[in-house]
């Protein structure tokens, strides 16, 4: 199937924005859905809806096992051994908390380091600096190259042995940049310290295998690959899943509840407090199946193409300045001269382009980058090179209209 043949399978596509066809190049922010999600959706909500894991009625059987059966596909996806390592999570967000609340807790002390990089999203920032004050720990960065790439010389260097928790994007949401995270896993495991890997965006984009990577949580969200809003896994090696405690209590979870005291379920349920996200992991589930039958081959090459020919087609913008490294995912992220990126932003808008500008949930990485603020175009599998024209062609249009400021 190619681009144009996908792009048939996402309905919302298929309409007009500002008078101009939709060109939607903020999936990095979150995808649109295909309609074998919608119909998956649609069908739970109409045909079998109920709650899960209670009850021995025939719609909540169905419920159960269709619940159940998204998180068997989200462990095929990943390449986990067992169900148990799979947790149903609101997202990224949620399931790097998890880590820093349950894991984090129990194993890091006062000295301790905690490592990342300045290119995190906030959301593998902001439960470690927590984390970090609430133990007295001390969190450190691996600086980054000039290209916005990592350097295993400086992971050597940031990681000692008072390391308890390394925490790495796979691929970064502003830059693109592909993290080689089975070296710094190696280098982690190497100080006696875990790591956890941020894969919201690179599990829709590239090939996850956590054997590969060599990680011990990994974490990521449905929405980001064509499922819905509100789900997303965490990815957890057993051991030490299994002696982590909960951070949701109340229904779902417990084994037994006495007065005084209480014992939980076993591996995952034990973190999946309350009704679960029912739709949604069954949705998710869908979208599971929709990427995995598309074949991340394919995926990957064709972002490829499109950063390629998004490359070729931009070269020709004077003041264009295009932040991270050659070799990337799918992500676009750019200034033009001095115009305001939510400026370009609303230009483009007016031309039926879907860009975001801001600071990306990365404000340290725009420090870094020595801007406040940029407009990112970031692709999926149901974007064309025509989408790239039409972004280029608002860009000149932007230019054309901010012309003073090139003067
Ligand atoms: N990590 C990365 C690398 C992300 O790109 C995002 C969301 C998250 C974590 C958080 O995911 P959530 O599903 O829990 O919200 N990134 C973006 C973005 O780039 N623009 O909007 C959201």
């Amino acid at each position: 199937m190619n681009a144009k043949e996908i792009k048939k399978l996402f309905p919302i596509l298929d309409q007009q924005v500002n008078g101009n066809p939709l060109v939607y190049l903020d999936s990095a922010a979150t995808s649109q859905k295909p309609i074998q999600v919608i119909e998956k959706l649609d069908d739970y909500y109409r045909r079998y809806n109920s709650n899960v894991h209670r009850g021995v009625h025939t719609l909540g059987t169905i419920a159960t096992d269709e619940y159940e059966g998204a998180r068997e596909k989200v462990r095929a996806f990943l390449n986990a051994d067992e169900v148990a390592e799979i947790v149903f999570t609101r997202g990224t967000t949620t399931a790097l908390n998890l880590v820093a609340q349950s894991y984090g807790n129990d194993h890091v002390s006062e000295g301790d380091e905690i490592v990342i990089t300045p290119m995190e999203h906030h959301s593998n920032i902001i439960p470690w600096q927590q984390l970090a004050k609430r133990k007295g720990a001390v969190l450190k960065y691996i600086p980054l190259q000039a290209d916005g790439t990592i350097d295993l010389v400086d992971v050597e260097k940031t990681i000692t042995e008072r390391t308890k928790i390394v925490s790495v994007m796979h691929v970064s949401n502003v830059l693109g940049t592909i993290n080689p995270i089975s070296d710094i896993a190696k280098i982690a495991h190497k100080n006696g310290a875990i790591m956890a890997v941020d894969g919201a965006q690179s599990a829709p984009h590239i090939e996850v295998d956590i054997k590969e990577l060599g990680c011990d949580f990994f974490a990521f969200s449905g929405h980001k690959m064509g499922g819905p809003t509100g789900i997303g896994a965490l990815y957890g090696r057993k051991e030490l899943l299994e002696k982590m405690e909960p951070i949701d209590f109340g229904g779902e979870m417990i084994d037994f509840v006495g007065l005084h005291d209480s014992t939980w379920k076993e591996l995952p349920w034990k973190f999946e407090g309350g009704t679960p996200i029912i739709a949604g992991a069954i949705g998710f589930g869908a979208a599971i199946d929709f990427v995995s039958d598309l074949g991340f081959n394919e995926i990957e090459q064709h972002e490829k193409e499109l950063v390629d020919y998004s490359f070729e087609r931009l070269a020709d913008l004077k003041d264009l300045t295009i932040f991270g490294p050659k070799e990337r995912a799918g992500v676009v992220t750019f200034q033009l001269g001095d115009v305001h990126p939510h400026d370009v932003a609303t230009v483009l808008d007016a031309e039926g382009i879907a860009v975001r500008a801001g600071h990306h949930c990365a404000q340290p990485l725009m420090k870094w980058l020595n801007v406040v603020a940029t407009a990112r175009a970031s692709y999926y599998v149901y974007n064309t090179k025509e989408d790239i024209d039409a972004l280029a062609n608002g860009l000149v249009k932007a230019k054309e209209y901010f012309g003073d400021v090139f003067s």
